[in-house]
């Protein structure tokens, strides 16, 4: 079968609607399909000179993993179309990354070739050597390749590359194919009902689903045009709302906070008005709180739309669009073709059907466990990975480490993780055993454990509980280890705050109880210091 998501950018690509707005202007569908034909161009051709020396295929990338270093507006998406169209597999990473983890996930995935966009030449700098580099701005000038490929690509064959932190020490990179980036943009248009009226407010990092696929790809594949903002500035973005310029937004729950915060201060007078003529607006990644959620019901008269994903699932439940039916605290039941399913400790499933009514308000809780997915959206595995691969499934289920309760009406609950190791903090997902890991390199640092605290800003706050080397107390303060730990972890996934303590509490095992050490943490909150009894 060949692939859906090909299929629809075809039938998309002699549009003169707007697909993309940014900061340089409008980019129609049809010139955001040449331009990214030509990216395919410029890459098949550059994979077949080096094929010539090599005797490659010369007609698609075949699986080549494609780095992209481009800020976001109509040239990243051009650049991601250009690599899935050429049958590459696009590997979108944050330029806050420091040289050392993006070297590292270039390393992982195989990376040969970088896609950049010009203000991102000193990023791509430190990882550049043994890779080519092909500006964007050259390649949206080659001639595009062969018509032929593009039918040739299949649905199963992988699409995207996101890297997902989990617990393991390093990130894994997750393969999404072109059917599960499809099938998720076709559930997502009919369940929030994107048509081509729709403008969406996109301000969301492009490294992670959400940004990339749960909003991008639903929005381009519906038709509707996508209002690309640089970055997140809640300045920006209440000002986008108050003047109109979308009909939807999608965000974590941070940035509702951000949004709130900026209103407070005076900003934005016309935000309410602007937010209360918004079509849509979803939040997901992490909890919502129930507080935001009505807050901005205050100001809007509904609460936002909250859903559950993940990387290796996409959307897999949502509240419904009607807001009538919207519960807060609560994430919905499963989109069609999704199934869920809660295991309990005691190995019991309970089984949702799809297409059973999830009548909101009724209903107590008859299942506490463990949820399970399962369809067609469900991704295809993780890159060189074949043991976690196998690990993250059981008999044909997605276990996604999440607990979750179901009420009997249908509605989804989720209640925390299974592991203490799965941070997270404004929407990104961290392993607190990376940051560990990247720690104890420090020489200050005899000890270390890495726990998410509750946050009202970030959900959850990272905070490392440091046991220091003789002597090097001083060098285990913040500000320092904050500034060391920065040159090797995503500015995101340092820790905010550091404690220090003569020795971590460890079970019988010989295992730090985290637990404990987030209760310590939470018991002397609002204390003087942030001392742990020693
Ligand atoms: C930024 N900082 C963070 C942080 N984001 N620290 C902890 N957690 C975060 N999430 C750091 C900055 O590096 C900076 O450090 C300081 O906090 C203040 O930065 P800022 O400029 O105020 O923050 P900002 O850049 O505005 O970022 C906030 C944010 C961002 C909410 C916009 O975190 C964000 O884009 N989050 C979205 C994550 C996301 O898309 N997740 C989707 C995963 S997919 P310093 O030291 O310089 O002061 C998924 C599936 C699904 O979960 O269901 O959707
Ligand atoms: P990621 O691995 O970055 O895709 O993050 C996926 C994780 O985010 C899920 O496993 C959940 O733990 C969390 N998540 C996503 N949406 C929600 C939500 N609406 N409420 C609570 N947690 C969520």
């Amino acid at each position: 079968m060949t692939s859906p998501l090909a299929e629809r950018l075809s039938q998309l690509g002699s549009s003169a609607r707007t697909a993309v707005e940014d900061d340089r202007g409008r980019t129609t569908f049809a010139e955001l399909m040449e331009r990214a034909l030509r990216v395919r161009g410029a890459l098949l051709a550059g994979g077949a000179r080096r094929g010539a020396e090599q005797g490659a295929s010369q007609s698609s990338l075949e699986g080549e993993r494609v780095l992209l270093l481009v800020p976001p507006g109509a040239a990243w998406v051009s650049a991601f179309l250009g690599v899935i169209l050429a049958g590459g597999i696009a590997l979108p990473l944050s330029p806050l990354y420091p040289p050392a983890e993006l070297a590292w996930l270039a390393g992982d995935a195989g990376v040969r070739r970088i896609l950049l966009g010009d203000e991102l030449a000193a990023v791509a700098a430190p990882i550049a050597e043994g890779r080519a580099v092909l500006r964007v701005e050259d390649a949206e000038r080659a001639a595009p390749g062969p018509e032929s490929a593009v039918s040739d690509l299949a649905a199963d064959d992988p699409a995207l590359l996101l890297y997902t932190s989990g617990t393991t020490g390093k990130p894994k990179g997750a393969l999404l194919t072109h059917r599960n980036l499809a099938v998720q943009a076709e559930l997502l248009r009919a369940a929030w009902g994107f048509s081509e009226q729709d403008v969406l407010l996109h301000a969301l990092p492009l490294h992670h689903l959400h940004g990339v696929a749960i909003a991008l790809t639903t929005s381009l594949l519906a038709g509707s045009a996508t209002r690309m903002l640089p970055r997140f500035d809640a300045q920006r973005v209440a000002a986008e709302i108050a003047r109109r310029s979308a009909t939807a937004v999608m965000a974590v729950p941070t940035m509702y906070q951000r949004l709130f915060e900026h209103v407070d201060r005076g900003g934005a007078p016309e935000f309410a008005a602007g937010a209360r003529a918004l079509r849509l607006a979803t939040s997901g990644s992490a909890a919502l709180p129930v507080t935001l959620a009505e807050r901005w019901r205050d100001l809007t008269g509904t609460i936002p739309l909250e859903r559950f994903g993940m990387t290796e699932i996409g959307v897999g439940l949502s509240n419904p669009l009607d807001p009538g039916g919207r519960r807060a605290g609560w994430v919905g039941s499963p989109l069609p073709t999704v199934e869920a399913r809660i295991t309990d400790d005691a190995g019991n499933a309970s089984a949702w059907a799809p297409g059973e009514p999830a009548a909101p308000g009724g209903g107590g809780v008859v299942a506490r466990g463990e949820l399970w997915i399962r369809g067609p959206s469900v991704f295809k595995g993780y890159l060189g990975r074949e043991d976690a691969t196998a690990a993250a499934f059981q008999d044909g289920w997605f276990r996604t480490g999440d607990v979750a309760e179901r009420s009997s009406d249908g509605c989804f609950r989720l209640l925390g993780r299974t592991s203490v190791d799965i941070l997270k903090s404004g929407g990104y997902k961290l392993s607190a055993l990376e940051i560990e890991e990247a720690l104890r390199e420090h020489g200050a640092i005899a000890e270390v454990a890495v726990i998410g605290v509750p946050d009202e800003a970030w959900g959850e706050r990272v905070v490392a509980v440091v046991v220091p080397a003789p002597g090097r107390e001083a060098e285990c303060a913040i500000g320092p280890l904050r500034a060391w730990a920065k040159e090797r972890l995503a500015p995101y996934k340092v820790p905010r705050e550091s404690v220090v303590v003569g020795s971590l509490p460890r079970n019988a095992m010989g295992k730090v109880v985290k637990p404990e050490l987030v209760k310590a943490l939470v018991a002397s909150m609002g204390g003087e210091e942030r001392q742990l009894a020693r």
